[in-house]
């Protein structure tokens, strides 16, 4: 068994304010963020995307196992064949998959099976998520290891000033096709990075949020 080797945690963040304070201004940026489904085509630079991408890896995951992978396409040719296999999936979605009562809950967002923007946006990050190591040993909490990761990119967009959209064609296969990934990676979610257009509209149903009360719960009364 490989025996544990800890070393001192010397480089801790410092905000250099309190906590209420770095988790006040933090917590504004985050809520700032809007999914963009109308992008501009202004470049992002590829450091960038390397930086965004350093802040998703850096989460936690199940024995520190990673499970994942984030393949960044600028090149139009591949854009244009994840739009096509996308606008495809998505058509049946509409047309069918969907139903009745999901096609209501999207009504206040406008979305249709147009996905113009995964050809405007300069580059699209596609998640996947790793069913075993690239050596084929286990990982753990893979789910919730990518969910993280991914969520931290969302945020470190946000924190740079770009937009994102979590985009979800479903299914998605056709994305572990296009990209050429091996059978243990399992596409997961396919977000468009980029500045929001210069006309950039979003649902004002988005807008809304749920009190914080309906979320937040402290100490609750033990039960009786
Ligand atoms: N994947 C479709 C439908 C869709 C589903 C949910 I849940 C959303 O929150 C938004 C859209 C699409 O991208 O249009």
């Amino acid at each position: 068994m490989e025996q544990p080797v800890f070393v001192p945690y010397h480089n801790r963040h410092d905000p250099g304010c309190s906590p209420e304070q770095a988790a006040r201004a933090f917590g504004e940026v985050l809520a700032k963020r809007r999914s963009v489904r109308q992008f501009s085509d202004r470049p992002v630079s590829r450091e960038t995307i390397q930086w965004l991408v350093r802040a998703a890896c850096s989460a936690p995951s199940g024995a520190n196992k990673q499970p994942w992978r984030f393949v960044c396409v600028s090149d139009p040719v591949l854009k244009a064949q994840i739009r096509l296999g996308a606008e495809a999936e998505e058509t049946e979605f509409y047309r069918s998959r969907a139903g009745g009562g999901w096609l209501r809950d999207l009504a206040p967002l406008g979305t249709d099976e147009n996905k113009e923007y995964l050809e405007i946006a300069p580059w699209l990050i596609v998640v996947f998520k790793l069913n075993q190591s690239d050596e084929g040993g286990k990982v753990y909490y893979a789910e919730e290891s990518v969910g993280i990761a991914t969520g931290m990119l969302l945020a470190a967009a946000q924190h740079a000033g770009l937009a994102t959209l979590t985009h979800t064609p479903s299914p998605m296969r056709f994305l572990g096709e296009i990209l050429g990934r091996p059978a243990h990676e399992r596409p997961w979610m396919l977000i468009p990075v980029g500045f929001p257009s210069a006309d950039c509209k979003v649902p004002e149903h988005a807008l809304q949020r749920r009190p914080l009360a309906h979320s937040l719960i402290f100490d609750p009364e033990p039960p009786s």
